[in-house]
């Protein structure tokens, strides 16, 4: 089953033992633990949670920093009820890069911190005896990693991450882990495509099972009654008089996948799937053949102590908050998210911008202030880039359309945050890497990627392959800021003036300034909440007066965690919401503005 991307499930033939809790734990920076054979068992550990980042469990700057190799190990139990059936190890994700080991031997590795991936562990199991898995995790950044870094060494000989970009480099197993028991002959992969016929919907599928036995397909609507049955691995299903997905008002049917032997059911998976078309056509974005303005965040998973790690309460928590905020969408900004994000985002009518984690592509430890002053790096300039960093990217593209490419929530590709768009050789690179996603996502979703203050029209050579333009800008705060907002707006007007001739939709991914919560100051200054409301309205005003604007999304969701430097204060403060999920006062101007836009009374 290696490979299998879909979301383990707990059906009449598979089952999922969560591999979640306390884990052995062990650093490794002289990198000597294959040579003293830690993969058969790691000695003198810590205990640490999973998932979690590692970095704020500890009390010392060392922990907090370390870059290099750190290992974890658990044991687990294996039956022999299932000496019939596949064995998988499947991780939500490993931060950077990983090396999986069962019983001593190698099973696997994976390259890419925020995907899922599988160790197929049939081969070395022991049954109804406890077996030992270990995993070693590398959490160093390079040209050819995505996210996109550098490594040093201090004086001291201790390794430390320098991240191109403006978010702590958390690591380590930060989604769960879970043991996954699939009969031999199984479902591993499904995908859907939809399409309107009046006021019922055609579903097309298509159904991959590593068996030749025949499939069935039943759908459920939300009040569990039969509405269609299809057979054959692919086919089209008739869904009369479809309740579509819509933003914030979701439908979901539930998609039944069956592999039968004539009644005899051999595998049996279920997902929810909401019927929405997305297209974009001249300067507006539609989803059901209707136009749509977004409204939200761009985010973060981050969290106090938790780090990165997923928890499904503080992903509980923001969903109440952009709904409450009258917010229609996210972007998952800079990295796929853990997955039940889309599924939630799926039942709440949240619409995702699904961001590939290609940011720092403008190889600076800065990019935020880089930006403001129009550095021009040459990333693609390096030829390392359009190898291995490209190789990754695409490798990278492939797992996430994989795992996301059902969720109706997900209307819209990001395929690279903040980019070098100014060298030539970045055209060749965007050109192939677009294409890559046009190729891979049968849906055909409009694809994107956040571009940097200085890619604008006659600069940028790269929007052209956008079919949305999505903008990150920070006139008013990273540069005529303060006294000169004023002038902050007369050069975005003439910034916009540029994008409303060239016929595609805006969409703004980022705008914002860092704000002290509680910091209120008549006049205003920089970093006041009175300041934020000033950049604000301007924004507003901008977004109100050009109509190939089709979205909004602030920057930030909630304060977050950075690197330490003179120009973070503990991190990010852009947030709307704290770090501790409470509002800012610019929450609610926000609320009043997003619930009048999407007509609320
Ligand atoms: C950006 C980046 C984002 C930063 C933000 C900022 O342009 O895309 O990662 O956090 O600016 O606040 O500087």
């Amino acid at each position: 089953m290696a490979n299998e991307l879909l979301y383990p499930k707990h059906t009449l033939t598979r089952s999922v033992v969560s591999l979640d809790g306390m884990w052995k734990f062990k650093w490794d920076p002289a990198s000597i633990g294959e040579k003293e054979n830690w993969q058969s068992g790691l000695q003198h550990t810590e205990w640490v949670p999973v998932p979690s980042s590692f970095n704020d469990l500890f009390t010392d700057k060392d922990s907090r920093e370390y870059a290099g190799d750190f290992w974890y190990e658990r044991e687990f139990f294996v039956s022999s009820d299932w000496k019939d059936k596949d064995l998988d190890v499947r991780f939500g994700c490993a931060t950077h890069k990983a090396v999986v080991y069962v019983n001593g031997k190698q099973m696997t590795s994976h390259v890419g911190g925020f995907l899922p991936f599988n160790a197929s562990i049939n081969d070395v199991v022991e049954y109804d005896a406890y077996n030992r898995i270990v995993v070693k995790i590398n959490n160093e950044l390079d040209a050819t990693t995505l996210p996109v870094g550098k490594s040093i060494t201090l004086k001291n000989g201790k390794k430390m991450v320098k991240p191109f970009f403006d978010f702590f480099n958390y690591a380590g197993l930060q989604r769960s882990v879970s043991l996954v028991i699939t009969p031999k002959e199984s479902i591993i992969d499904f995908t859907v495509k939809h399409e309107l016929k009046g006021e019922d919907a055609l579903v097309h599928y298509d159904v991959e099972t590593t068996g030749e036995h025949p499939v069935e397909i039943e759908v459920y609507d939300e009040s569990s009654h039969l509405v269609a049955v299809q057979t054959g691995k692919q086919n089209t299903i008739e869904i009369k008089q479809a309740n579509l997905w819509r933003p914030l008002d979701a439908y979901l049917y539930c998609f039944r996948v069956l592999i039968k032997d004539k009644e005899t059911i051999i595998d049996e998976y279920e997902e929810e799937i909401g019927i929405r078309t997305v297209e974009v056509k001249g300067d507006k974005f539609y989803i059901n053949e209707e136009e749509v303005y977004l409204t939200g965040y761009g985010k973060h998973m981050d969290f106090d102590v938790i780090g990165r790690g997923m928890d499904p309460v503080v992903m509980k928590r923001d969903f109440e908050l952009i709904k409450w905020s009258g917010a229609n969408s996210f972007r998952t900004a800079h990295y796929p998210y853990d997955e039940l994000f889309y599924q939630m985002a799926d039942r709440e009518g949240i619409v995702i911008i699904d961001e590939v984690a290609a940011v720092g592509f403008l190889e600076s430890t800065k990019n935020f202030l880089d930006a403001a002053g129009g550095k021009v790096t040459g990333f693609f300039n390096y030829d390392i880039v359009h190898q291995e960093t490209k190789k990754n990217h695409k490798n990278d593209m492939y797992e996430l359309i994989q795992r996301d490419k059902n969720h109706a929530s997900v209307c819209i590709w990001s395929l690279l945050n903040e980019p070098d768009t100014l060298s030539e050789r970045a055209t060749g690179y965007f050109e192939e890497i677009f294409d890559y996603a046009w190729e891979l996502d049968v849906q055909k979703r409009p694809r994107t990627f956040a571009s940097i203050g200085t890619s604008i029209p006659g600069k940028c050579n790269c929007y052209q392959v956008c079919d949305i333009v999505s903008l990150n800008r920070y006139y008013g705060w990273y540069f005529l800021n303060g006294f000169e907002l004023s002038d902050a707006e007369a050069f975005f007007h003439q910034e916009m003036e540029l994008w409303q001739d060239v016929g595609k939709p805006v969409i703004f991914t980022e705008y914002g300034t860092d704000t002290v919560n509680g910091l209120d100051k008549l006049p205003s200054v920089m970093w006041s909440e009175t300041y934020q409301k000033e950049y604000y309205d301007l924004y507003h005003r901008m977004f109100d007066y050009y109509d190939c604007v089709v979205g909004e999304q602030v920057w930030n969701f909630a304060d977050f965690q950075t690197v330490e430097g003179k120009n973070r204060m503990n991190g990010n403060k852009k947030g709307i919401f704290t770090r501790s999920r409470q509002p800012k006062p610019i929450a609610y101007l926000l609320k009043e503005r997003w619930e009048a836009l999407a007509g609320v009374q």
